[in-house]
């Protein structure tokens, strides 16, 4: 994989914010209290601006899990809180505790160590409490975020608020336990395997009873929640309804994984996943009611870097042992680093407050785009992206709707080996996109995406992605390419 860095070329750079171009990403901050906003301005999943910035890491010191998911086979991650993909090294504690230090030391933009897995960090207690309150002590510059399924959360909280742990996600994907019958065929409780509909009743009751406590306490919570179609695709709006109504801050649907080679029960009984349209839909209708997440990487539980990217091959245990760790200097770095980051975020929002709306803004239908980007620029050739970003482009703004993954078109050649194939999933990944923005694209996939009715365009490089994805919306309603509804074939 290209392993990215934070260079000169990922770095944040400029970002000014030109008329109508400023999306979500600002508007999402803008109307929250000061002590929420500060809980997350830093946080690469509770802020989907933040997640261009700042990167975070998952230590995998929690083997065990205390129920069985339909979607999870352990020999791969937790599938709540990671793709599909073994864990290469499970850690102790204190190994965890030296990794963190080791990729903060090098990471001045990892702001955040979370335990997610492989197996369901409450019911591995000792060892997740273990790495925190250590970590607490030793970095304290760093939050602290924790995933679980719920069950045992209940009997937690209490020791949650004590390390200050500010951010928690519960995976709920059902109130319902006809419902949940479907997705948890058994879980773990009070010494005894309980199966079925009361298995499922017990699990739901001490999500939402966990869901209360966390929020009674002032702790974050966000809500994730796996899209099954047929199974709970009706019911989860009105799980977003119910979270909100409790408390929770975010609302993360994520797409069902679920291949045949993983093992797990869906993938062996070919249960499919969601389209990107249908994930989009979903989120779409459950806004109003709820603030949604839709940058989700669905990351591996030892994951480390930015939203997207898996820098964990820079800090297996063996490299960590030759490093030479001096944490305090570190920290004086941290601190200059994130201060740049919040001088250019805050220049970046003042820009976009002081824009004037424009009057009687041009009409013109909504355009979905493809940015190929690591960070807040358009920094990434086409034929190197292994993930997309897409953009809804409008009179009212840029908006972050999801990303696509992708497999590298090539590795620095696009003439290279079985492209053709390559390209074609591409062009299949970005269904229902009108344009490709990336720093630079080669002749050949340039014809073939406009053969398929996306036109590519490597003419923003290194520019804002907001800005840019404007630029080529005016661009394509000045042409009056926007006045007409989009032909059926290009959209999901
Ligand atoms: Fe990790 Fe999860 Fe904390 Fe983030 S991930 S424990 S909240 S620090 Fe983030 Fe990864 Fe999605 Fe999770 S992108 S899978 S939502
Ligand atoms: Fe797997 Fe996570 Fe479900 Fe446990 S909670 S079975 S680890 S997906």
């Amino acid at each position: 994989m290209d392993l990215p860095v934070v260079s000169e070329e990922t770095a944040p750079k400029k970002s000014g914010c030109s008329a109508g171009s400023c999306g979500s990403s600002d508007d999402q901050l803008g109307h929250l209290a000061d002590d929420i906003r500060q809980k997350v301005q830093d946080h690469p999943c509770y802020s989907e601006e933040a997640h261009h910035y700042f990167a975070r890491m998952h230590v995998a010191v929690a083997p065990a899990c205390n129920i069985q998911c339909h979607y999870c086979n352990r020999k791969y991650d937790c599938a709540n809180e990671s793709r599909p993909g073994v864990v290469s090294e499970l850690m102790t504690p204190a190994q965890a505790v030296k990794k963190t230090l080791a990729v903060a030391a090098t990471i001045p933009q990892m702001t955040v160590l979370g335990i997610a897995g492989p197996g369901d960090p409450l019911a591995n207690p000792e060892r997740t409490f273990a790495t925190f309150r250590e970590l607490a002590v030793k970095a304290p510059d760093i939050k602290l975020c924790v995933s679980t399924n719920g069950l045992s959360l209940p009997q937690h909280v209490d020791e949650l608020a004590k390390h200050n742990i500010d951010h928690v996600t519960i995976t709920i994907n059902c109130i319902d336990p006809d419902v949940g019958a479907q997705i948890y065929p058994w879980i773990f409780w009070n010494n005894t395997r309980i199966h079925g509909r009361e298995a499922a009743a017990i699990l739901i009751e001490q999500q939402q009873k966990g869901l209360e406590m966390l929020v009674a306490r002032g702790i974050l919570v966000k809500v994730n929640s796996v899209l099954i179609p047929g199974v709970n695709d009706q019911h989860l709006k009105e799980v977003s309804k119910v979270v909100k109504a409790k408390g929770a801050f975010l609302h993360n649907v994520m797409p069902l994984i679920a291949e045949a080679e993983h093992g797990t029960f869906y993938g062996v009984m070919g249960q499919r996943s969601p389209s990107p349209a249908e994930l989009k839909a979903l989120q779409d209708s459950c806004e109003g009611d709820m603030n949604m997440m839709r940058h989700c990487r669905q990351c591996r539980a030892d994951a480390v870097g930015l939203l997207g990217e898996d820098r964990g091959a820079e800090f297996t245990l063996d490299k960590i042992e030759q490093m030479d760790i001096d944490y305090e200097k570190a920290m004086e770095f941290r601190a200059e680093v994130r201060a740049g980051i919040q001088a250019e975020l805050d220049a970046k929002r003042a820009a976009a407050h002081n824009v004037v709306p424009i009057a009687n803004a041009p009409a013109g239908r909504p355009v979905l785009m493809a940015v190929a980007a690591k960070g807040p620029l358009i920094n990434v050739h086409f034929g190197h992206a292994r993930e997309f970003m897409v953009y809804e482009a409008s009179h009212s703004g840029a908006r972050f709707v999801g990303h696509r993954k992708a497999e590298s078109y090539c590795a620095g050649d696009e003439t290279c080996g079985d492209g053709e194939s390559v390209l074609d999933k591409t062009i299949q990944a970005l269904e229902g996109c009108e344009a490709v923005l990336c720093s630079k694209i080669g002749y050949e996939p340039w014809g073939t995406l406009e053969a398929a009715g996306i036109q590519p365009n490597g003419e923003h490089a290194m520019e804002p992605i907001e800005d840019a994805v404007m630029a080529v919306w005016r661009e394509m309603l000045a042409a009056g390419k926007l006045d007409a509804p989009l032909q059926a074939k290009k959209r999901a």
